[in-house]
């Protein structure tokens, strides 16, 4: 997921401006304007110094949000998780959350954009080579808005083929995985691990062996007409996707059980499907080679795709 987010990125800047490849751009594209601590800046003008503490140690939170149609979805909730991540590892944001969310939506408005994906990052900004955060004296903060390509649509009528993989979700123990910190590094190993197997997204499991969650998606089983998903503190994210699915399952007539799942659950599903912001409401047909209900996507998660896809385009915050 994060790849297909810088890919979109690369393919800009090469377009617009050195390109190393020696072509002449068909047209001059305008770079994406950048919001950079308060101002907004172009692209190639968009850095951070690289004793950030963002890039020396993974330390701080960020958001991946989606606007459709001129609105930003669940900006709200978005907002709220990023709080809550920035205050369990003790970091105060520089602006109060009105502020904030002015700055997202202006970042929309200056790249003209109605659609599309915004990355919103919150460092424990410049400090020195230690890592104690005492030397960061103020949070950087930046939030991108492009447009993305996604998994190809062919996915979404076919269905992922998915990996269970060696390396776990982190320990609440260890690190909440409730914080949507910048550590990913756990989840960009089972993603290798996953990409090895030439799966297009990996399952992980928490220590205990239960199911938690997909590298960057929750995850959902229907079994005899009845849908199930993992707790939380089975190190599941809590995912805005996630809590929008127990949201839509009420208008279906639907519910959504919390439950420990283990790899036996998903090989013996009738569907199976994963949700993230990035992702939406993505169909998985395979996991570890074992076909999924009929390999094709099933009545349950096709009714939740056209539920959110309805949600998405009537309900948000509107930018313009
Ligand atoms: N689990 C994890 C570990 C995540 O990082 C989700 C679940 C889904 O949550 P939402 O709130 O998006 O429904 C995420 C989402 C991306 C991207 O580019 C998304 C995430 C992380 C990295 C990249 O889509 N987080």
């Amino acid at each position: 997921m994060v790849r297909w987010f810088f890919r979109t990125l690369n393919q800009r800047s090469l377009l617009a401006e050195d390109d190393s490849y020696g072509r002449i751009p068909l047209f001059p594209m305008q770079h994406l304007k950048i919001y950079l601590d308060g101002q907004f800046v172009d692209e190639p003008d968009a850095k951070v110094s690289v004793f950030d503490h963002g890039l020396l140690y993974g330390d701080g939170v960020f958001e991946g949000i989606r606007f459709y149609n001129g609105r930003v979805f669940l900006l709200e909730e978005h907002l709220d998780r990023l709080y809550d991540s920035a205050k369990a590892i003790l970091l105060t944001l520089p602006l109060e959350r009105p502020a904030l969310r002015e700055a997202v939506l202006e970042t929309c408005r200056q790249n003209n954009l109605r659609d599309g994906y915004i990355r919103l990052v919150v460092t424990r900004g410049k400090g020195d080579l230690g890592l104690n955060p005492n030397k960061c004296s103020k949070p950087t903060v930046f939030i991108i808005a492009a447009t993305i390509e996604l998994y190809p649509e062919k996915y979404y009528t076919e269905g992922l083929r998915v990996n269970t993989v060696p390396t776990q979700r982190v320990s609440p123990a260890a690190l909440s995985p409730a914080i949507k910190s910048l550590n990913y590094l756990n989840n960009i190993l089972a993603k290798i691990e996953g990409n090895l197997y030439g799966a297009q997204e990996s399952i992980m499991l928490n220590q205990q062996g239960f199911v938690a969650e997909c590298t960057a998606d929750n995850l959902f089983v229907i079994k005899q007409d009845k849908i199930f998903t993992p707790h939380v503190s089975d190190g599941a994210l809590g995912g805005i996707t996630r809590r929008l699915m127990f949201d839509l399952a009420r208008e279906m007539g639907r519910e959504i059980k919390e439950t420990n799942l283990t790899r036996y659950d998903l090989f013996v599903a009738d569907e199976l499907f994963a949700t993230g912001t990035g992702a939406e409401v993505v169909p998985i047909s395979e996991v570890d080679g074992r076909k999924i209900g009929s390999g094709r996507v099933g009545p349950v998660t096709e009714e939740f795709i056209r539920h959110f896809k309805v949600r998405t385009q009537n309900t948000g915050v509107p930018i313009y």
